[in-house]
């Protein structure tokens, strides 16, 4: 029997594990890249490991999240994270070389490999025919620590694309936003999305980066697409020849599903208010007055993506009352544009061009006005994400975004009477890598410098035998890390100090949270009920660990999105599953619950009966976890479980 993609990088990486979906398996990594808001948890917990150098072939250190800089702690962050980066011996990549997953496609990305990202988006290098998956930053550190990566296998779901896009009205982000109306954002739960079939030569390097970005969306561990002739002409335009290889799937692969789509057939599309799944042809609802335009984001700001908006704009005038923002995804792409005089032409029709950075995206500036639409070319529109609670939020094209500031309002673009060029990839991008800082190989001496904000990793105690525990808060299904754990401007800048970020936990959702969480610890703790896909979006461990700061116990759920489900149990608190749905409509918020025996329970792998003692009656809750999950969270969560074996 051949072989997929996947199971052909699994292999070439294989520690341990049958290489068969379900199975737990260890693989190696190559490469392990971290943000800066995610980066300093990692780096702490790294240094709380104990080991003094990375032991992975390539660590990188990104800055491009948390750079609002209002007041000095983001910028103390950048600075523990480059010093942090030369004790260590990683790359640091300084604030204004870009967006993490964009750069990293641009210098160091390769066929073959696997690589580890604390940020849901890392899936972004599979445009490149490498496997790279967004996890915890903890996880993130212990296999900086030597560790090998452990998971378990997913299914791999094939999609055969056929055809081409009708370029350049019609984007990739139309093809992803088509996936994402068929298969939803729980669509590719437990599965990696391998893609095949004769419609890939019809698609670029940045084209395909833009699908297994966004592929997070679905749910997916990642996404992966052959590395072919076109992607040896990338790597060679990015003077990276000796980084291809060859990554194709056998004839006779087998996959546990396959779905077909025909480029040919997919429209401009658009994702509604507040999901990334809401999704619908642009002219269904083409009309709508627009406010703001965001283009750019780790999803669609490659050069040619770039190049198009700037031709698009060159010569023409946003709507009156349209604000668009403009943050081009790296230095690169930034200063290759600036070159060609394409940045004038984006001023010059009204825009506001940003630096290189997540910005908006994360609401970090940039909120639109109360009530207000934006259409944004970025990869999530979840309520408030924005920065403003009441706006409504769409996600479209690069291109249909870039017609839509010029209109005022929502259309398609092939209704906007604007003839398009089609741009390519360059044949030799501008090579300047002087915001990378490369690492240094005697690093003795070198001091980390911590500023006042950033505080040290707070540890679990071991798992308790006996929980009681009080229920904070019942939510629906598809609850985000960003309802969560909130981002933005506020928040963000506490991204390393715990005790400051769990003041607002669930802030979005309920203002009393924290205050209750605070008062049930004292009687024993929360615990959290949650419906279908609890914690999809982000890979953020404060949506862990503030909770855990807080007192939380457990969370019971109908299921749970992969990373938060990772991250839970790494900070020691026990993902829990209703083993009959009818039980979640009938425990409420304020109910206390009771967990007995739970340290043997979990430690033979047996349903746990919960009582109701409020409500007097008990239900099963199923605990499937495999062994290292098992022996890490009795301990206490991964740290403890890493310091003491
Ligand atoms: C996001 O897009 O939600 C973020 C901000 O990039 C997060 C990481 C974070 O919360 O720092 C992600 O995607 O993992
Ligand atoms: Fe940054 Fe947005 Fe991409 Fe997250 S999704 S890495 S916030 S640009």
């Amino acid at each position: 029997m051949g072989k997929n993609i996947v199971q052909k990088i699994f292999a070439a990486h294989h520690v341990n594990g049958d290489l068969v979906a379900g199975n737990h398996i260890a693989l190696k990594v190559d490469q392990v890249y971290t943000q800066d808001a995610t980066g300093t948890m990692t780096w702490l917990e790294f240094e709380a490991i104990g080991i003094d150098r990375v032991r992975v072939p390539l660590a990188v250190s990104y800055v491009d999240h948390s750079m609002l800089q209002a007041n000095f702690m983001s910028a103390d962050d950048h600075l523990f994270l480059q010093t942090a980066a030369r004790k260590f011996g990683a790359y640091f990549s300084k604030p204004g070389n870009g967006i993490c997953h964009q750069v990293h496609l641009e210098r160091f990305a390769a066929p073959g490999k696997i690589a580890l990202g604390t940020d849901s988006h890392t899936p972004t290098g599979g445009g490149m025919g490498m496997i790279a998956i967004g996890v915890g930053g903890l996880e993130a550190a212990t296999v900086m620590a030597g560790a090998p990566l452990e998971i378990t296998m997913p299914k791999v779901m094939k999609v055969r694309l056929t055809g081409k896009l009708q370029k350049p009205y019609v984007t990739a982000m139309d093809v992803i936003l088509t996936l994402l109306r068929k298969l939803t954002v729980k669509g590719g739960v437990g599965r990696i999305i391998e893609y095949g079939g004769p419609g890939v030569k019809n698609l670029t390097v940045t084209e395909r980066a833009t699908i297994t970005n966004m592929g997070a969306e679905l749910g997916a561990t990642t996404s992966v697409f052959p590395s072919d002739g076109i992607t040896l002409a990338y790597l060679t335009a990015q003077g990276r020849e000796a980084d291809w290889v060859e990554m194709k799937a056998d004839t006779d692969a087998a996959y546990e599903e396959v779905i077909d789509l025909d480029l040919g057939t997919v429209e401009p599309m658009v994702a509604q208010p507040h999901s990334p799944d809401n999704v619908v042809p642009l002219r269904e609802i083409a009309g709508k007055r627009v406010n703001q335009v965001c283009i750019g984001s780790c999803t669609n700001s490659s050069y040619p993506a770039m190049k198009t908006v700037a031709a698009i704009l060159k010569g023409r005038t946003v709507a009156a009352w349209v604000s668009l923002l403009i943050n081009p995804g790296s230095k690169q792409v930034y200063e290759m544009l600036a070159r060609e005089g394409l940045t004038a032409e984006m001023i010059s029709s009204g825009a506001r061009v940003l630096e290189s950075s997540c910005g908006p995206c994360i609401g970090m500036g940039g909120a639109p006005g109360s009530g207000q639409v934006s259409v944004r070319s970025y990869n999530r529109n979840f309520q408030g994400r924005s920065g403003t609670k009441d706006a409504f939020v769409y996600l479209a094209s690069p291109v249909s975004c870039a017609v839509m500031a010029l209109k005022g309002e929502i259309i398609d673009p092939r209704d906007a009477g604007i003839s398009l060029k089609r741009i390519t990839e360059p044949k030799t991008f501008r090579i300047n890598d002087n915001l990378l800082i490369p690492p240094i190989a005697d690093s003795r001496g070198v001091e980390v410098v911590k500023g006042p904000n950033i505080k040290d990793v707070p540890v679990k105690e071991p798992l308790r035998n006996e929980i009681e525990a009080e229920v904070l808060l019942k939510t629906g299904d598809n609850i985000t890390t960003d309802d969560i754990m909130p981002a933005g401007s506020k928040v963000l800048p506490f991204r390393s100090n715990i005790p400051a970020i769990s003041e607002f936990v669930f802030e979005n959702i309920d203002k009393t949270f924290t205050r209750r969480a605070q008062e049930a610890k004292v009687r024993g703790g929360g615990i959290i009920i949650g419906g279908e896909n609890y914690g999809q979006g982000s890979s953020r461990e404060h949506a862990a660990i503030a909770p855990m700061y807080l007192g939380l116990q457990a969370v019971i759920v109908k299921s749970f999105a992969r990373i938060h489900r990772a991250n839970l149990i790494n900070f020691g608190i026990l993902p829990l599953v209703f083993t009959s749905g009818a039980d979640y409509g009938r425990v409420e918020q304020g109910d206390r619950l009771a967990l007995r025996n739970v340290v043997v329970a979990v430690r033979e792998g047996r349903n746990l009966t919960v009582e109701n003692l409020t409500k007097g009656y008990t239900f099963e809750v199923a605990v499937t976890l495999n062994d290292r999950e098992r022996e890490l969270i009795v301990k206490g969560g991964l740290l403890p479980y890493t310091k003491n074996s």
